[in-house]
């Protein structure tokens, strides 16, 4: 199949392991361009807005209607997975050339920079046109799917996600003339937060958060850690959970993507098509979040389509796998979903 071709050749980009092309990268933009190529052959029209947004769009019988899109990104985090973002633009792809030409424009879309912090899309729902519907196909990053063995899943809602920084300053000293008591350690401080993190994680139900990195100033062995850096993740399926959660840590977010429901009417569209198919209709909530919850959040009525996670539900590692049978379900669902948007009243 073409498109795992084309996964491949992303994939490739940036050089291993795993895909890296972290936003605002140049192997982010090889991406970009590589992508752009291929709206162009396939007689799209393609524009890159001004926060370098891609979008490719076949247009509609009706130049008046709101347009349908269809997409994801085309970033990855460090030493990330194939298939993350890259599916379901590239199975957007093939979805619009399978439906072509009807009453409502559809296009194909790359937000920028979605793994550090949903950049593209956050731009667009500041500061540029929104479509009437967007469907994003991604890849689940979880067990539930494989585990049930059904290949695709119909998404009902996204968490919501604080992100942040914290820096811990202590006063650095020589390790062996400093004594113990009266030390400033800043790690020392950094390793209770990074427990705290977990425990006011655990302590609210089906929240999750992560201190995924640390930075340690200076850095040397025999020096007491002036500063230290840490960031924080956390993750709850509702607003009032995600504000207990941060305050329980005691951060402040520089980042809060709202929980977001995807549209009923979108999903009752998956859902039909799964069923007229023989196919079960699973609902599940993503614990990732996507820029479909950006738009959904903007007002957007929005549907996303989780494809079947392989190796367990292992993601952002080179890992990451879905199985051709699945991505070629995929693309027919997307056809499908489009193919009524693109006719919705
Ligand atoms: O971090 C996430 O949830 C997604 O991979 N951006
Ligand atoms: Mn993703
Ligand atoms: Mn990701």
């Amino acid at each position: 199949m073409r498109i795992l071709d084309r996964i491949e050749r992303i994939y490739a980009i940036g050089g291993g392991p795993g895909a890296n092309r972290v936003g605002g990268s140049q192997a982010e933009q090889d991406a970009h361009d590589l992508v752009a190529g291929w709206l162009n052959e396939a007689g799209l029209s393609v524009e890159v807005d001004p926060d370098g947004n891609l979008l490719g769009r076949l247009l509609g019988d009706d130049l008046d209607a709101a347009e349908v899109w269809v997409g994801s990104h085309l970033d990855s985090v460090p030493n990330g997975g194939r298939f993350d973002g890259v599916l379901g633009v590239l199975a957007g792809l093939e979805a619009v050339e399978r439906v072509g030409r009807r009453r409502r424009t559809l296009a194909v879309v790359a937000f920028r920079d979605e793994e550090r912090g949903f950049t593209g899309s956050r731009a667009r729902v500041q500061h540029g046109s929104l479509p009437e519907f967007y469907i994003e196909a991604h890849i689940e990053q979880g067990p539930v799917l494989e585990r049930t063995s059904m290949p695709l899943g119909v998404v009902t809602g996204i968490v919501g996600v604080a992100r942040g920084e914290v820096v811990l300053q202590g006063a650095a000293g020589h390790a062996g003339t400093t004594p113990m008591d009266g030390r400033r350690d800043a790690l020392c401080a950094a390793a209770e937060l990074v427990l705290r993190v977990r425990d006011a994680a655990i302590a609210v139900p089906q929240a999750v958060a992560t201190v995924g990195r640390l930075e340690v100033v200076p850095g040397a062995a025999n020096v007491i850690p002036e500063r230290a850096i840490l960031s924080v993740d956390a993750r709850a399926p509702d607003r009032e959970r995600l504000d207990a959660l941060v305050a329980a840590i005691g951060f402040d977010p520089s980042l809060i993507a709202e929980p977001a429901r995807m549209d009923e009417r979108v999903q009752a569209v998956l859902r039909e098509e799964l069923q007229r198919r023989g196919l079960p209709a699973p609902e599940l909530v993503s614990g990732a979040g996507h820029d479909a919850g950006v738009l959904a959040a903007a007002g957007v009525p929005c549907g996303m389509l989780f494809v079947r996670s392989g190796a367990g539900g292992m993601s952002h590692s080179p890992e990451e796998w879905s199985d051709p049978d699945d991505v070629a379900l995929c693309m027919d669902l997307l056809a499908a979903a489009l193919e009524r948007l693109a006719i919705a009243p």
